[in-house]
Parts: structure tokens; C-alpha cells; sequence
């Protein structure tokens, strides 16, 4: 694997290089990779993860981000998970389209991942790459997902900021309660804010906030119209207030503690022989009165 001081001297002249090849092995969990992670230096820079429905504009409102960023000198980072369906591909192309005056930047860094067939919907390995991307020189890190299955739950054990992208539509805010976005949201964008029924979706937004307990002074409902780039300084004045009033109330402590028990999850995930769980349990039902806990017991 690469040294981490040579993916960081890309990085900061812009070659990515390293840094994409150095992906792929921490996905492909190549051999030393738990070593390689165990020796980083990470910054804490905060990840902020964008979710919501596909076509809601989250990758246009990335964009309009990254416009702002880049102008203030910071790099910048995008990871986007699409779920692997046949669409992928689609999906992928139409994120280049939308992101594509940044691919080539020199301070910009895209990749789009696979989800991998990962329950949820997010790439398994997002712990890995986002620690990498803080460890070599990255002043912003943003994570898009869509918001399909528990994806944006999964986001939102991920990022430190947790932005949820509606557009202002009939039948939405059913949709919102049943996902459970509530509890998720760190801040609303209500985007396509240039259709003529924003206003009343957003007062919607509200209400239900209030229903739940959701304090609005906490959680800011931010319109805006990606596709003009309206709306970009509110919500990355919203991301800065929301990421120290984080740090303030120590919720990052929580999410650490919440990404180290997913680690070790998957890692004690890895070391069941799940061939061999197959094979034993064909044995296992063939005898009368099936136990499933006495099975399970020789695997833990
Ligand atoms: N009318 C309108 N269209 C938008 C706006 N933002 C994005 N779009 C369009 O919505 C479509 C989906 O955008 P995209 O960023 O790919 O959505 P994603 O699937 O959430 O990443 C594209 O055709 C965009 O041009 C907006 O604010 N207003
Ligand atoms: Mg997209």
C-alpha cells in the first residue's frame, strides 16, 4: 500500500492517483489494510453526508458546494454511493453531467462507489474511506447517498452533519414520516425551492418538526434552487453552526462510539465461515427437533 505522505503530496498538487488506487485496495480489504488504517493520523474534519431521493438534486447542490469551497481555497472531497441496481450506471453518468466542471479540478476529488450489495445501501467500507480522505489533506468531505431503504439511517451514523434533500412534492411528507427522517435530520434543504408549492412544503417540514419535538432552532429548513445555485451561503453557514454546535454538545463522541461498534460488528462479521454455516446446518436439520441457538452457539 502507499505511504500516506506520498498520497497527501498528490493531493495537494492535485494528482489523485495514489489516492484512488489506495481506494480500491481498502475496499478490496487487500492484505495490511486493518494495519494500514490502524497507523493513520486523521483531522477531525467533519463528514457531511447528503441524502434524500433519487432526482432531488442532491448532486447539483454538491456542485454549487463545491463552487463555493473551491473559492475559499479548500479541497474538497465527494464520495457518492449509488445502490447497485441497473441504474447504476445511469446514475453514475448523470452525477458526472452534474458534477462535471469539478472532475477535473485540481482541488476537487470525486469517486462514486458501489453499495455492494451492503444491506442498507451504503458502501461497506465508508468508516475506512472517510478516515483515509482525513488523513491526507482534505479541508471538506462529502458523502452522497441515496436515500433508499435505511441508507439515510446508515448516513446518518456516518456523517457528522446529516443534510436530508426533499423537493417540494405531493405526497412527500407521508414518505418522510414513514423513513423515520425526523430522527435523521440534521438540517432540511428544500430544494426545486422555483416550484410555486415550496413555501407550503416547507411550512409542512415545520409542522411536523414540531410534532415530533424537533427544535427548529436546532434543525434549519434551508431553501434553495441548486440548479441556479440559490441558496448555497445559507446552507453552508447552516453546515458550519450545525458542526460547532456538535462538537459543543460532544454528539461526535457519540457517533465515534456508535462507528466503533460498527467496526467491530463487521469484523467479528468476517471471521464466520458462513460456507461452512451452510454446510453444517444441512446436517444440523436433517435431526429432529432443530435447535436454532444450540447451531449458532458454534459460530460465536
Ligand atoms: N427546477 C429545478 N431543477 C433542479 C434543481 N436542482 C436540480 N434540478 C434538476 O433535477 C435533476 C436531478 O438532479 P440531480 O442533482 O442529479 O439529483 P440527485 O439524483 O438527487 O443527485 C437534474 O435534471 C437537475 O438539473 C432546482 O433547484 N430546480
Ligand atoms: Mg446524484
Amino acid at each position: 500500500m502507499f505511504a500516506v505522505s506520498d498520497i497527501a503530496k498528490g493531493v495537494a498538487e492535485g494528482n489523485f492517483l495514489l489516492l484512488a488506487k489506495t481506494i480500491s485496495q481498502i475496499e478490496n480489504k487487500v492484505d495490511g489494510t486493518d494495519a494500514y488504517l490502524a497507523a493513520l493520523e486523521p483531522t477531525p474534519i467533519p463528514i457531511i453526508g447528503i441524502t434524500g431521493p433519487p432526482g432531488a438534486g442532491k448532486s447539483t447542490l454538491i456542485s454549487g458546494l463545491v463552487g463555493e469551497w473551491i473559492a475559499a481555497g479548500k479541497r474538497v472531497a465527494v464520495l457518492s454511493v449509488d445502490p447497485s441496481s441497473p441504474f447504476h450506471q445511469g446514475a453514475i453518468l448523470g452525477d458526472r453531467i452534474r458534477m462535471k466542471e469539478w472532475y477535473l479540478h485540481p482541488q476537487v476529488f470525486i469517486r462514486s462507489l458501489a453499495s455492494r450489495g451492503h444491506l442498507g445501501g451504503l458502501n461497506s467500507s465508508m468508516i475506512e474511506l472517510t478516515t483515509l480522505l482525513q488523513s491526507v489533506g482534505f479541508d471538506r468531505i462529502v458523502v452522497e447517498t441515496v436515500g433508499v431503504g435505511q441508507s439515510e439511517v446508515e448516513v446518518a451514523s456516518l456523517a457528522d452533519t446529516t443534510v436530508v434533500v426533499l423537493v417540494p412534492e405531493a405526497g412527500d411528507e407521508v414518505q418522510m414520516m414513514k423513513s423515520g427522517l425526523m430522527e435523521v435530520a440534521d438540517l432540511f434543504v428544500v430544494n426545486k425551492s422555483d416550484r410555486p408549492d415550496a413555501q407550503t412544503f416547507i411550512n409542512h417540514i415545520h409542522q411536523m418538526m414540531m410534532e415530533n419535538g424537533v427544535s427548529d432552532t436546532l434543525v434549519k429548513v434551508i431553501p434553495t434552487i441548486a440548479s441556479q445555485g440559490v441558496g448555497m451561503t445559507d446552507l453552508i453557514q447552516a453546515i458550519d453552526a450545525h458542526q460547532l454546535a456538535n462538537t459543543e454538545l460532544g454528539s461526535n463522541k457519540k457517533l465515534i462510539l456508535a462507528k466503533a461498534i460498527q467496526l467491530i460488528v463487521a469484523h467479528k462479521m468476517r471471521q464466520i465461515d458462513f460456507k461452512k454455516m451452510e454446510q453444517d446446518l444441512e446436517v444440523a436439520c436433517a435431526k429432529p427437533h432443530f435447535n436454532i441457538f444450540e447451531f449458532t452457539q458454534r459460530f460465536i
